[in-house]
């Protein structure tokens, strides 16, 4: 089958800088995709776009290039509920991904234990409305309730105005709760304006909600480096994800978010990516709760237990 990519599509960097950054042993890229390749694993017919294929062999390539050691891989909105790329990624990878997918409530407890066993440790509840068709509450509720016990958690993308709206919904979940790009504050207005105020005044008073400081170039509004070289880019973002790390250094996690779906005026080097975490992570302590502590406790647990005994 072919799919042709939606008109203006960016496919991924094509040879990202190696990052000035090294990370600490045992780094987690704790938010990224794959996508098909269509022709093997077919775009859901639901989608609201059509992506370039990013496949699982790139995706780990990436991962060593930049000195990663493991991959948290999301199911994306262009693979509907359809979780069986995810899954081909996970069970090729070493165990050295784990997933969060994508789930309707009429799956059966067997298929759950399947994705289980492949390496799912959440399922993803997305309120982006450029990018999915409205769910009704309750039956995210009810996929919640069943996923729990399995010790899985939910991952949750909305944009900042509609938090006060899903604040109620996000507080009766049963999991830890984890947010996507810091709930996709608007880095225009004030890091101590009430819109940010409110999301941090969220994670303070849910101890079990934890937030991805991810994707600064997609909040930015000051734009990507310059082409000189320059490798400071996405300074507008940084007081945001800052003040995130160092307020709640335990529940925070951060990812590439490679193939970098749906960017319209710029693809970001996903080395320059790497070279932004020393910004917003100031200190090797921190760095390492971010990028190896914290994704080790939520996504591989028996092997963080086993390290720290
Ligand atoms: C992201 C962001 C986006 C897309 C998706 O699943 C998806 O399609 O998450 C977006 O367009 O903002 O986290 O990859």
């Amino acid at each position: 089958m072919e799919f042709p990519v939606t008109p203006g599509w960016l496919p991924y960097h094509p040879d990202p800088a190696r990052p000035h950054f090294v990370p600490p042993a045992g780094a987690v890229d704790a938010h990224c995709h794959v996508f098909g390749p269509g022709a093997i694993f077919p775009y859901a017919p639901e989608r609201k776009y059509t992506p370039c294929d990013a496949s699982r062999e790139q995706l780990f390539a990436l991962r060593d290039r930049l000195g990663f050691s493991r991959n948290v891989i999301v199911q994306a909105t262009c693979h509907g509920a359809d979780n069986r790329a995810l899954v081909d990624a996970l069970t090729h990878s070493a165990g050295r991904a784990r997933g969060v997918a994508t789930v309707r409530r009429d799956i059966s407890d067997a298929d759950l234990q399947s994705l289980h066993a492949a390496g799912v440790r959440g399922v993803r509840f997305n309120f982006v409305k450029r990018l999915v068709d409205f769910t009704p509450r309750e039956e995210l509720m009810e996929i919640a309730e069943r996923i729990a016990p399995l010790g899985w958690h939910v991952v949750v993308y909305f944009e900042a105005v509609d938090l006060p709206e899903l604040w109620d919904f996000f507080s009766a979940l049963p999991t830890i709760v984890v947010v996507d790009h810091m709930g996709r504050p608007d880095v225009s207005k004030p890091v101590d304006g009430p819109e940010f105020a409110l999301f941090m005044e969220f994670m303070r008073r849910h101890p079990n909600v934890w937030s991805k400081v991810t994707c600064p170039e997609r909040l930015t509004h000051s734009g990507p480096p310059a082409l000189d070289g320059e490798r400071d880019a996405y300074r507008d973002v940084v007081p945001f994800a800052r003040r995130v790390v160092e307020t709640f250094p335990d529940r925070v996690l951060w990812g590439t978010d490679w193939p970098h779906p749906n960017l319209k005026d710029h693809m970001p080097d996903d080395g320059l990516l790497v070279d932004f975490i020393p910004h917003i992570a100031t200190t090797a302590e921190l760095q390492r709760k971010l990028l190896v502590d914290n994704p080790m406790r939520l996504y591989w647990p028996e092997q963080y237990a086993a390290a720290h005994s």
